[in-house]
């Protein structure tokens, strides 16, 4: 089995030591660390989703995938870090509110901070508010939203109103997150959408242009 093969079963079977060291092992090996990222955990956190959703592998199993994953991304942090010239913009990001998944955004954070945006991370179950007093208090150019549920993405239009006022005009929105489209982006106001964190990092580059 080839090493990214590994690494996707080390992640799905949410064995963390494991997946470490397999991690470890592709760096030395010179394997790219966002190949390590695409074909290893993506695909093998993709294949997690599926058995979820089919009810064969249920929520203490996701959460161990889900560690192991963050573990990983740990390590390979610094290699995806590209060398952002000079500090681009203010970006505050966070899941919103009702909603726990925490690993794509922190990709899309890890990806922003690399391209030499200064990021603030508000972690999960961000509320509209305290969006709104972040971006405030950072005096930021980009507010950026993630969801993973079909149910909180409907928290990202009110994200969106409560930014409206005439203090943080100017503040750009940007979202992402596995069901959120460009069209869903467009309906509520928002100033751009990602498919993924490589897209979100050029998205908030063109932000920061217009
Ligand atoms: Co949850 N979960 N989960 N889960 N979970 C999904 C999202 C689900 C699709 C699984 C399924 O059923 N097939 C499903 C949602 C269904 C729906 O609404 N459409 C689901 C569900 C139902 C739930 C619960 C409700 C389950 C329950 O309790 N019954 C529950 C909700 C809890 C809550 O949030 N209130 C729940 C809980 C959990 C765990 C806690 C166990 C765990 C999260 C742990 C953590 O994050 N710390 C978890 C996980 C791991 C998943 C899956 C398996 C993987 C998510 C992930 O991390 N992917 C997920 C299935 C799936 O997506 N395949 C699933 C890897 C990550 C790199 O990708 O987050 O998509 P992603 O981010 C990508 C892009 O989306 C994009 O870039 C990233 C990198 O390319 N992106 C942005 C993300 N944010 C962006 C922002 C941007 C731009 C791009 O700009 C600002």
């Amino acid at each position: 089995m080839e090493l990214v093969q590994r690494i996707s079963a080390a992640l799905i079977e949410g064995r963390v030591e494991d997946l470490e060291s397999l991690t470890r092992e592709a760096l030395q090996d010179g394997q790219p660390a966002q190949v390590i990222l695409d074909q290893g955990l993506i695909a093998g956190m993709d294949y997690v989703g599926l058995q979820m959703g089919k009810g064969e592998m249920f929520i203490p199993e996701v959460m161990l995938s889900a560690r192991a994953m963050q573990a990983s991304l740990a390590l390979l942090k610094p290699h995806l870090e590209q060398s952002g010239a000079g500090m681009r913009g203010r970006v505050v990001i966070g899941t919103v509110k009702g909603d726990l998944h925490s690993i794509g955004k922190n990709l899309v954070a890890t990806m922003l901070e690399g391209a030499g945006f200064e990021v603030r991370d508000l972690g999960v179950d961000v509320s509209p508010q305290a969006f709104l007093e972040a971006a405030r208090r950072e005096k930021t150019n980009i507010v950026a939203m993630s969801a993973l549920l079909t149910t909180t993405m409907e928290m990202m239009r009110e994200v969106v109103a409560t930014l409206s006022t005439p203090e943080t005009v100017g503040i750009k929105t940007m979202i992402g997150g596995a069901p959120v489209t460009a069209e869903f982006a467009e309906e509520i106001g928002a100033d751009g959408f990602a498919p993924n964190a490589m897209e979100a990092v050029n998205l908030a580059r063109s932000l920061m242009d217009t």
